[in-house]
Order: C-alpha cells, then structure tokens, then sequence
C-alpha cells in the first residue's frame, strides 16, 4: 500500500491525499456506520478522477466515492477493513455551462445542490430538486442516489432532471454522455443505469442537468386534518383545483412536530392548538402572486367547508415560508437529537397510505409498549418516512437491537401493499437484508450480471447495492 499511496501522492499532490484525521469521511451522517479508510484521495477534475481509478484498478484497492456524505443508507462509508479508499469528489465544483436557451446547466458532480439552485436563480431559472440537506449534498451524490426531495409532486426525482452524464468506468474510460438532448433515441439509454447506482458502477463526475422557468409567485401553508385519508382527499382537491401549480405535499404526525418543539424550541406554531396530522403545502408559478394566492385559497376554503382540513395558515412573508419549511426539514436533525431510531424510507401507492398506516401503527403498539412512529414526508408522491423511536425507558443500543423485528413489521407490509422499501435514500448496506428478502430474485440476478459486466474485479463500491 506504500507504493499506492506514493503514486496517489504523485498524481494528485501530498495536500488531497489523506491519511490522518480522516474522521468525518469514516461515518454517515448519521453516525450509524462507520469505517477505516486507507487515506481519502481528493482530486480537482475528471482527468485526476480517472488517472486515480486505473492506480486502483492497477493495485486491487476498492473505491467508494463520497459526495456530501449526507446519505442515509450508507452507501459513502468505507467498511473496517483499512484497505478501501474514499474519493471525495468535493473538490469537482466548477458549473462548466449553462445554456439559457436550451435551458440547461452543465456542472461538476461536486457542485453542492444549494450552489446549482443559486445559479439557476442568478439566471431567473429554476432547478427544482430541493430536500434537507441542499447546503451539503452534492450534484453527483443526488445523481448517484436518484434522490427524490420536496418539488417530486410537480418536476420529478433526480432521474427526471438529469439530461447527461460524464461518467469514470471502474477501468478508468471516461463515458462522455453528456449531451443536452430532450430526445435521443439512439440505443440503451445509459445514463439511466448510473442514476441511482449508489457508486457500484462509475463515478460521476458531471452532469447536464434540466432547468424550468423561475415561479415568481409561490404560496406556502399549513394545514390541520384529523387524518391520512383525509390528508389524500385533500390532495387530490388541491391538486384538481391547481393542477400543476402545486409543487409540494408533506404530511407530518404530531410525533414530528412535539419533537421539532422539544429539540428546537423557538419553531414558532403556526396553528392554534395540537392536531393529529398536519400537511404542508406549495404552489408556485410564474403569473400573478395575488392570483395565485386567490386560487389556493379558494381550494382551501373547499377544503375546510367539507371539512378535509380544520385549520390553516398560510403563510404572509418569504420569512414564514421559510419557517414552516423549517418545521418540516428539521425532522430529521430532532430525530437525530431524540437518539437510535428505526428508519423506513417506504412508498406504497398514494391511494393506499391511510390503510398502510392504520394497519402498522397497532402492529407496532402490539410489539412494543409505548413505542412512538414518527411518520412524516413526500405523501404527495406515496412515499413516507416511517421512523420507528423507542419507547421511554429503552436504551438506543437495546432499540438497534430490535431493528431487524421492527423492518419486518414494516416491511412485510409494504410488501403486502405491492410498496417500495426503500423509494428515495437507496439501499447502501442498510438495506442489505431488505434487498434479499423482498427483491425478485431475477431482478436481482440482472442487476449482477450488469455489475459484473462494468466492474468485474468489483472494485466499485463493494458491499452495496449488490447483495446475494
Ligand atoms: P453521499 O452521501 O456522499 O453518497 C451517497 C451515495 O452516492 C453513496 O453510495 C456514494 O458512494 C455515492 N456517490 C456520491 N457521489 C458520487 C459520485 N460523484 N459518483 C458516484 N457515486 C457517488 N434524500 C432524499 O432523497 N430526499 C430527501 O428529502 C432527503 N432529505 C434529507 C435530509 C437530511 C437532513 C439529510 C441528512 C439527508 C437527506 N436525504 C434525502 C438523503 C441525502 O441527502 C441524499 O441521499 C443525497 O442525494 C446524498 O447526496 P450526497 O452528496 O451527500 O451523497
Ligand atoms: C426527509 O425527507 C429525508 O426529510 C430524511 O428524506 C428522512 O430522516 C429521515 O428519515
Ligand atoms: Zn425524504
């Protein structure tokens, strides 16, 4: 390993190849992994990208790429074996175009995401992918893990986003795609195998990506509803009176506000009183504010006459706005506050979620006195984040302890809902017994065989994705 380090040092410069102090790209964010890299190489541009992947290949030394390290599967921590490397894509950050005309932005794949959503704006454009953690995930982080976000309801996941792609293959070939076309018809569309491929397959290292037009009005509110069903009519109204002017629809248990409250005190409420579930919602376009304002309230009144909502606020300042996203986006922090919590990423289709939840929150009470669901996200898309905290008086080691019960609750029936396991955050090597116990085994096999064929020697991320 001497001799690699040596030739890393010599490609890339003593500076962006580490090997002490190497703790913040050791573990997830979530603190839930954590593992021994050999050194974290740090290279400036594609070139540096690929000399750095043929030395691997060159010395059998595995890869794992790291973008923001903000993902929640553990798909960018290195396993404890001192003999992978993390290349950190960090310093791949410059934005290499943007077309207004053909309305595209061609940027690094270690852009941060909050950086992109900037620039698109500085160009009175918008680039919708939108979720927690913008100011530190990365472009080819979102790219890698399909991530789905906040804007899924109107503008799509990240796949949907994504034009072109430049891609290092595991022998260190750069796979030039990156093509700006809205139609292309020429063959196996490859880009789609790299999205969402969790860094098994290549490493991105940029991308084309979609641009819309600005909205210039935008209309954010909070609503109370006494349940899930409710929550879905009301989707569907909104959706009906609004149509593609509505962005967003996040369902939120009173378990997620009470521990937003408990964490971070000064969230200001913004509805009188406690309520079951609340919803907030988003429409944006590029017309009139006021007449926007006049359509969604309209709807909401509908809304509150046939009783699918008890109250609402909507809010009155770009501030407010942005505070009653705060409640929503600081979920995951308060989670992280409250200690161990059993994390389902789940989608069933929209239709199905207030049966999906009446039927696995008694299960849970049934397994575990006390236990406490904190279920809260996309609902708009189906997909919600069904966490699982652990009852007072129980120890976070003693819940992780439980972890493999409780998936099994959950997921067996998501399963008997036709539903996904894992619908945005991927799988990493959180989800390793998921993949092998609800993934068709044929699906499985072909997802070998495409491993195989693009990375034989396996030296792309191992031990994610890819299990069995
Ligand atoms: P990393 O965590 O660094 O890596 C994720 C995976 O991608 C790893 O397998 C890694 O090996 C691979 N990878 C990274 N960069 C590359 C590359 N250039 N080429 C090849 N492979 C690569 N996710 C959602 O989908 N929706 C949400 O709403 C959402 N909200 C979040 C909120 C918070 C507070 C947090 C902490 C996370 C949230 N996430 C969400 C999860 C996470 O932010 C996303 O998965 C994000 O896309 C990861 O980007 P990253 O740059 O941090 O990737
Ligand atoms: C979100 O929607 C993220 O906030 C994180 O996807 C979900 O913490 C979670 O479980
Ligand atoms: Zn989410």
């Amino acid at each position: 390993m001497t001799d690699f380090l040596t030739r890393a040092r010599a490609l890339l410069g003593d500076a962006h190849v580490l090997t002490e102090g190497l703790d913040a790209w050791a573990a997830d964010w979530r603190g839930k992994f954590i593992g021994a890299p050999l050194a974290v190489l740090r290279p400036a541009d594609t070139g540096e990208v690929a000399a750095l992947v043929r030395l691997c290949a060159a010395h059998r030394v595995s890869i794992v790429p790291q973008g923001g390290n903000t993902g929640m599967c553990g798909g960018a921590t290195p396993d404890d074996s001192g003999r992978q490397v993390v290349l950190s894509l960090g310093r791949l950050n410059r934005i290499r175009h943007v077309d207004l005309l053909n309305n595209t932005m061609t940027a690094d794949a270690g852009c941060i995401l909050q950086t992109l959503q900037d620039v698109a704006a500085g160009h009175d454009r918008l680039f919708p992918l939108s979720l927690g953690a913008q100011g530190s995930c990365q472009i080819g982080g979102n790219i890698a893990t399909n991530a789905g976000g906040v804007q899924v309801l109107r503008y799509g996941n990240t796949r949907d986003l994504v034009m072109g792609l430049e891609v290092v293959l595991p022998d260190g070939q750069v796979l030039d795609l990156l093509r700006g076309l809205r139609k292309d018809n020429t063959g196996y569309d490859l880009r789609q195998l790299f999205i969402g491929s969790e860094g098994t397959l290549g490493i991105i290292t940029a991308a084309v990506l979609k641009l819309f037009p600005r909205p210039h009005a935008n209309v954010v509110a909070l609503a109370a509803t006494t349940s899930p069903q409710h929550a879905i009519e009301l989707l569907a109204l909104m959706r009906s009176r609004l149509g593609d002017r509505f962005t967003a629809f996040e369902l939120i248990s009173d378990a997620c506000v009470a521990m937003v409250r408990q964490y971070f005190p000064q969230t200001p409420s913004f509805l009188a009183g406690e309520h079951p579930w609340s919803v907030l919602m988003q429409a944006s376009d590029g017309g009139e504010q006021q007449a926007l304002e006049a359509a969604f309230q309209s709807a909401l009144e509908s809304a509150l006459e046939t009783g699918l909502i008890e109250d609402v606020a909507i809010a009155t300042s770009e501030n407010q706005a942005a505070g009653v996203w705060a409640l929503r986006e600081t979920i995951p922090e308060a989670q992280q506050h409250d200690g161990a919590n059993i994390k389902h990423d789940i989608a069933v289709p929209v239709s199905g979620i207030p049966a999906f939840i009446d039927e696995v929150v008694p299960l849970l009470h049934a397994a575990y006195d006390g236990v406490r669901p904190v279920i809260f996200g996309h609902c708009g898309d189906g997909n919600l984040h069904f966490n699982v905290s652990r009852p007072p008086g129980w120890s976070t080691a003693d819940w992780q302890e439980e972890t493999d019960r409780i998936n099994d609750i959950v997921l067996d029936a998501v399963a008997r809902y036709q539903g996904s396991f894992s619908a945005e955050h991927g799988l990493g090597q959180l989800r390793r017994n998921a993949m092998l116990r609800y993934k068709a085994p044929l699906e499985r096999e072909v997802m070998r065989k495409i491993k195989q064929a693009l990375d034989p020697e396996s030296l792309m991320n191992p031990g994610k994705v890819i299990y069995g």
